[in-house]
């Protein structure tokens, strides 16, 4: 087997590139990172010092890829299938590239904060920092309220790196802020997210694992 996929099945950025993998049927083999075991950490920490999963091994190219949008991005050129994660199209490209950071960036991190803020001691806790969050989070729901009243994707019909993305930090974000109620856009998206089979698929393997989530 050329590719190994380094990761957790509760990990969010885990998800995201496990659906690029799922969508295509990519044949992987699995490596579960449990990084509260010290050898596993280290084996992790040599592949990408960072310490951050996911990241994929390929040995037939010699190739350590780490950061979800460029294993998504590596796949989509070297590993293609039937789902085209990048849109040929330029325009179309950059404009795929612009909502998987908008995704990234301003959903699912802003949601990484208000879950990890549980996380900490209370001496610790960041209340500020978690106000914030919930304002980009307010902020965002509202501008994929708009954008997905007009459309079935992120990036129109096609299913794209966008939709990776957007999966794992809606589901987490519907955890930390709702938007059932609020925005029925979005809960609609999210709706058809979780009826693909490749997020779907996703979803039920993390089940086991969705106690560990800090509520
Ligand atoms: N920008 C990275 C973010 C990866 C990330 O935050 N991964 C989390 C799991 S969802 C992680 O490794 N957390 C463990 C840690 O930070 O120690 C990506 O897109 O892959």
């Amino acid at each position: 087997m050329s590719l190994h996929f380094y990761f957790h099945p509760l990990a969010s950025y885990c998800h995201k590139a496990l659906i690029a993998l799922y969508e295509n049927d990519t044949p992987f083999e699995a490596v579960f990172v449990d990084l509260g075991q010290e050898a596993e950490r280290a084996a992790l920490l040599k592949l990408w010092p960072i310490g951050k999963f996911p990241v994929l091994r390929d040995d037939a190219r010699d190739q350590i890829v780490p950061e979800s949008t460029v294993v998504i991005e590596y796949l989509d050129r070297y590993y293609p299938g039937n789902t085209r994660f990048i849109p040929a199209e330029p325009d179309r490209a950059w404009q795929a590239r612009l909502r998987d950071r908008f995704y990234d960036l301003y959903v699912h991190e802003p949601m990484q904060k208000i879950v990890g803020d549980r996380l900490r001691p209370d001496v610790a806790k960041d209340p500020y920092g978690v106000e914030e969050a919930k304002a980009r989070l307010r902020l965002s729901y509202g501008i994929i309220e708009r954008e997905m009243a007009t459309r079935t994707w992120a990036m129109g019909e096609a299913f794209s790196l966008a939709d990776c993305a957007a999966a794992p930090a809606l589901f987490y974000a519907n955890e930390v802020m709702p938007f059932g109620e609020t925005h029925p856009e979005v809960a609609a998206y999210f709706d058809r997210l979780k009826a693909r089979p490749s997020y779907a698929r996703v979803l039920k393997e993390a089940e086991p694992y969705f106690a560990m989530f800090p509520r």
